[in-house]
């Protein structure tokens, strides 16, 4: 039994990959292949990779509204996507994060002056429009689904109505609706058969503020699902982790657990047990309300194994250094309790 064979008939069931391991296929492509039908990029779809610096600077004044992009960084995870025949997420297209800061300026220096709302609605509005283009045009039916927003909501660093408002150069250039905005471009340009998402991490301490924020957008019919990247430790509460699923589809939601991983602090054989027994409560769960109609449409690790994961030392995956499955494996396959561990 593998991921595919438990899975693949129901959802997308999906790994985030760094990109080395495409240069490196023949090692891991039998336990990719086996595992997952749908990949995302790990980091090879954000801004930071697809913005083209040089040549924006370059041909300014007529690159000021229009950024330039290129896909030189992902075309191994295209390449090989369209080889084995699995879809992709495309992760992601506004996000705070890994967008680098010369994007937002008058002459796209980094130490430029933030240029103002009208011209980085511009901007917005191309970046999201050619990376849409390029997939959706390019690779007709690749993409499946898109992070159009990540992490736009957070009470501590986010303004009274908890949109992210500390270092985030979208709120400062466009204001506290750029990711309105966002998915207003994106609902505008992507085909559909595309699914448009909001994306976000700790997911279940926060419901409220992601629901009453896209509240508008969401009647407007400019998004289907909310991704909970779902970067889980042993000791979070499962409970409120569901709470919070349920209250998405409660509204209409599509659910895609978009990050998953569950990290373990000091990790012994026991605690590792454990982390199984966490990933089988999670799956058994996740299925017996796929099984009741609530839609659940895909799970996504993200990662392979330990030792490529971002939270090093947490071995938060499902298989170990030497890519052998670890018992989050046989949990995360619904098998745990069954086998000789
Ligand atoms: O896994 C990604 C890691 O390789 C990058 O260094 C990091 C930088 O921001 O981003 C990681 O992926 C993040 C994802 O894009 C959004 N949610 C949180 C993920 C873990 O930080």
């Amino acid at each position: 039994m593998n991921a595919i064979e438990a899975y693949g008939d129901k959802l997308y069931i999906g790994a985030a990959i760094p990109n080395f391991v495409f240069a490196s296929w023949d090692k891991y492509s039998d336990l990719i292949m086996s595992n997952f039908n749908c990949y995302t990029c790990e980091n090879e779809m954000k801004p930071e990779a697809i913005l083209d610096e040089e040549k924006s600077r370059n041909t300014l004044p007529s690159s000021y509204k229009h950024a330039a992009v290129k896909f030189d960084a992902c075309a191994p995870v295209v390449k090989t996507a369209l080889t084995v025949g699995v879809k992709l997420r495309l992760h992601t297209l506004v996000w705070h994060s890994q967008t680098p800061d010369w994007f937002f300026t008058e002459d796209y220096t980094s130490g430029g002056a933030p240029v103002c709302r009208e011209v980085m609605l511009c901007r917005m509005e191309n970046y999201i429009k050619d990376v849409l283009a390029f997939f959706l045009e390019g690779y007709p039916d690749l993409i499946y689904a898109v992070d159009v927003v990540n992490e736009a909501f957070d009470r501590e660093s986010g303004d009274e109505n908890g949109v992210r408002r500390d270092k985030n150069m979208w709120y400062q250039t466009v204001g506290s609706d750029y990711y309105y905005q966002a998915l207003l471009f994106a609902h505008k340009y992507a085909g559909h058969s595309t699914k448009l998402f909001y994306n976000d991490y700790s997911c279940m301490y926060k419901p409220d503020i992601i629901l009453s924020n896209l509240k508008s957008a969401k009647k407007e019919g400019l998004l289907d699902g909310i991704g909970m990247q779902s970067h889980l430790s042993l000791t979070d509460n499962q409970e409120l982790y569901f709470a919070a699923m349920d209250k998405f589809a409660s509204e209409g939601y599509e659910i895609e657990v978009t990050e998953l991983d569950v990290g373990v602090k000091d990790a012994d054989h026991e605690k590792l047990e454990r982390q199984g027994e966490y990933y089988q409560d999670l799956m058994d769960r996740i299925m017996s309300r796929r099984e009741s109609g609530t839609n659940i449409s895909a799970v996504t690790v993200w990662g392979l194994s330990d030792h490529l994961s971002w939270r090093r030392g947490e071995h938060a995956l499902l298989f170990d250094e030497n890519l052998n499955p670890k018992p989050a494996y046989y949990g995360f396959l619904r098998q745990y309790k069954k086998s000789e561990l």
